[in-house]
């Protein structure tokens, strides 16, 4: 018979996002964002005045093969670029087929979707809120409350990230502070993928 993996037990804290154990801490400052927020001056300006922690994430080490599942959470931390809200790069997956779902367990935010044919999509997420994501759609998560944005994902463990194609054309949205409330606006950075027009 074939080697079997053994079953592993892990802790979270939803207060702090903490796995435990915990095999591996992923932290995006904000010079990770580089021309990734539409306002590059108010980037530029805020950079200048330290490297801010944007974002981190915890992960448990599974083997990154079809047929398994891999389990991290993210914490966003609360701030603005400008008008814009704190974030993650976002990615689809390289393995496009792929779902994955988020589940939030503090804080406040959006988990932003859009597809290569221009389709957009966004859950507003806030503690219980379960957000899935099915194949074929790139996603990025936004925090737009005064805590922590704390999110717990599950997605196949051969799903992969292509990180180069958000880089390269953006998304169509981004999340700003309105009046009262967070609001979408349009992209003005924002690319199209020229293989869908
Ligand atoms: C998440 C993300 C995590 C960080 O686990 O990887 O929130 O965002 P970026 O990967 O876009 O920097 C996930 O969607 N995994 O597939
Ligand atoms: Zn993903």
């Amino acid at each position: 018979m074939k080697d079997v993996m053994k079953p592993i037990r892990t802790l979270v804290d939803a207060r702090t996002g903490l796995l435990n154990p915990c095999d591996r801490v992923t932290k995006r400052k904000l010079s990770d964002m580089q021309g990734m927020y539409a306002n590059a001056e108010a980037y530029n300006e805020l950079l200048n005045k330290g490297d801010k922690l944007v974002y981190k994430v915890y992960e448990v080490n599974i083997p990154q093969v079809e047929g398994q599942l891999l389990y991290s959470t993210s914490v966003i931390y609360p701030g603005r670029v400008g008008d814009e809200y704190f974030m993650t790069k976002g990615h689809f997956h390289l393995k496009e087929d792929t779902a994955e779902i988020y589940l939030c367990f503090q804080g406040e935010g959006y988990l932003l979707m859009q597809t290569h044919d221009g389709q957009i999509s966004s859950i507003e997420m806030k503690p219980g809120t379960i957000g899935y994501i099915p194949p074929y759609w790139g996603h990025r998560t936004i925090s737009t409350g005064n805590k922590k944005l704390i999110l717990f994902a599950i997605y196949p463990a051969d799903a992969g990230h292509n990180y180069k194609i958000v880089e390269e054309r953006g998304f169509a949205k981004i999340v700003v502070e309105g009046k009262d409330t967070p609001v979408l606006r349009k992209n003005p950075g924002y690319r199209r993928d020229k293989d869908a027009e």
